[in-house]
């Protein structure tokens, strides 16, 4: 059976398309897959547990259905749902994987990322996630009531969407550097990352030895799956 991956679904109220597309997948072919992977960015955003919405919970909750019936469900945060807590996730049955983490599928060491740790030439963005990735900072933003802690994620949203107009294209792509320290660091051959929105399988040679890095799409216009089996990754869309 193949094991399924996804990312960046931008899961929101406002995207009740992208919802029913996930939710075709939750109960049809995950329920003949090995496991299901989500490497980040499964909501628009996560202002704390408490402040879930409707709607986050119903995603949870269709997760945990999925789980109870036998198939393994794996998270990784993303850059807009970091805050969401393993406890939580755990709740619903879903595991946390630590970004990065290697895992073995079908006797290939495979390195999974959500991607924007490669995106080293967005100097702009690396200098944002270290600041919110800073413990003490989130810990005291979590303190604030639900309601400041939402208008102050959108206030960072509006001002990275206008950040994020004004960069060239290419920074915003993943780093060679970068995905090659990767691959060295872990000394793997196959990687599989999301965040750029660039769905695509690339080759590069490592040493003379070809390695494979596999991008995942997002779900804005259809549904970015990757079918991962023993015959390798099949990059789809639904
Ligand atoms: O996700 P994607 O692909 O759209 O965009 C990213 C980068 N953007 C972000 C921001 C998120 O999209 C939105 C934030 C979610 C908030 C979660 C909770 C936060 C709580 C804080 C806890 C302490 O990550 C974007 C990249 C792009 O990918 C491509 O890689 O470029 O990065 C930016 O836009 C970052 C800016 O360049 C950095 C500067 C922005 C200034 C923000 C000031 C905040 C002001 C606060 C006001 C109260
Ligand atoms: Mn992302």
């Amino acid at each position: 059976m193949p094991t399924l991956f996804v990312s960046d679904l931008h899961l929101s109220p406002e995207r009740p398309d992208i919802t029913a597309r996930f939710r075709t997948l939750l109960e049809g072919e995950a329920h003949k897959a090995e496991a299901l992977y989500i490497l980040g960015d499964l909501f628009e955003f996560w202002a704390g547990d408490d402040a879930a919405s409707a709607d986050d919970l119903e995603t949870l909750d269709a997760l945990g259905a999925l789980r109870a019936s036998g198939i393994p469900v794996y998270f990784m945060a993303g850059n807009r749902d970091f805050l969401i807590t393993p406890a939580v996730l755990q709740r619903y049955g879903i595991k946390t994987l630590l970004d990065p983490t290697v895992v073995d599928l079908y006797g290939t060491r495979v390195v999974l990322l959500h991607g924007d740790s490669l995106c080293t030439d967005d100097v702009a963005y690396q200098r944002f996630r270290r600041v919110v990735h800073q413990r003490w900072l989130q810990r005291l933003f979590l303190r604030l009531p639900a309601k400041m802690r939402k208008d102050t994620v959108a206030k960072i949203r509006r001002r990275t969407a206008q950040s994020v107009a004004q960069k060239p294209m290419a920074i915003m792509d993943v780093n060679d550097d970068a995905v090659r320290a990767c691959f060295r660091r872990f000394g793997v051959n196959t990687m599989i990352h999301g965040h750029t929105h660039r769905p695509a399988i690339h080759t590069l040679d490592m040493d003379r030895q070809a390695c494979r890095r596999i991008v995942l799409g997002d779900w804005f216009q259809q549904a970015s799956v990757l079918r991962y089996d023993e015959t390798g990754g099949h990059l789809e869309t639904r």
